[in-house]
């Protein structure tokens, strides 16, 4: 049995990680049975961050490497149509959202108001008085450090959020009235787009980054589209 160790669902997402919401998406896009197991932390993960997954006692850490090692082992029911033209640009787009636009969503939900507010709430407020208070400020200070380290948190707000806003804009235009990132079918790319989309589209966090992908009316029919195929009503 494949158990998925991810955060306790936020937002009203099945996710409000967008790795984690990728790597369940994957599971669910490929028709393999799985198991939710929900962690609070990510301290006891293999690498200190979710998600991972164990797979009767193998387990891989990374939603990339663990997809890798689930078509390694059940098989590529999404993507073994691509050329290889097709599965570099795929790899192209995905690089896009996991490696550049992910820190500008790290910034809009960790840094930026009114985004914080909500983070703060919805994942530290059902903690006890004193852990409530000091938790979301450790946690914060990490993010900050992270996205220092990475570089985004160096540039200023409006640098910030227009990077945002471009990637937004080129995923929308790549997307066009197809109903797949990669055309008329799916692949595991829509795991990754539905999951980062959704996360800015769909969270009670107005930013001009939500602002970006609310200009783009093909992103939000996308995240319905990606919804209904692959979720029940009211799960995601
Ligand atoms: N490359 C990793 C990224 C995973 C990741 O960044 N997870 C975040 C949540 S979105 C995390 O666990 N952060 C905890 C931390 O950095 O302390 C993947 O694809 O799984």
């Amino acid at each position: 049995m494949i158990r998925l160790y991810q955060f306790l669902p936020a937002f009203g997402l099945p996710n409000a990680s967008p790795f984690c919401m990728k790597l369940e998406t994957y599971l669910r896009m490929a028709g393999l049975p799985y198991e939710n197991v929900y962690l609070a932390t990510p301290l006891k993960a293999p690498k200190g961050k979710l998600p991972y997954i164990d797979d009767d006692g193998c387990t891989v850490a990374d939603s990339g490497l663990a997809i890798d090692y689930l078509k390694g082992k059940y098989g590529d029911f999404l993507d073994a149509w691509m050329s290889p033209q097709e599965a570099a640009v795929a790899l192209a787009w995905r690089r896009l959202m996991e490696e550049n636009l992910y820190w500008v969503l790290l910034y809009s939900r960790w840094i930026d108001e009114p985004g914080w507010s909500a983070t703060r709430a919805a994942f530290f407020g059902g903690l006890p008085p004193l852990v409530r208070d000091l938790a979301p400020r450790y946690v914060r200070s990490i993010m900050k450090k992270e996205l220092w380290g990475h570089g985004m948190g160096r540039h200023r707000r409006g640098d910030i959020y227009e990077i945002g806003r471009r990637d937004i804009a080129a995923v929308a235009g790549f997307l066009g009235e197809k109903s797949y990132l990669m055309g008329e079918r799916p692949s595991t790319l829509d795991a990754t787009a539905y999951a980062f989309v959704a996360n800015i589209l769909w969270v009670p966090q107005e930013s001009p980054l939500q602002g970006a992908a609310k200009g783009h009316p093909n992103l939000e029919a996308y995240c319905r589209r990606m919804r209904e195929n692959y979720y029940t009503a009211g799960e995601g």
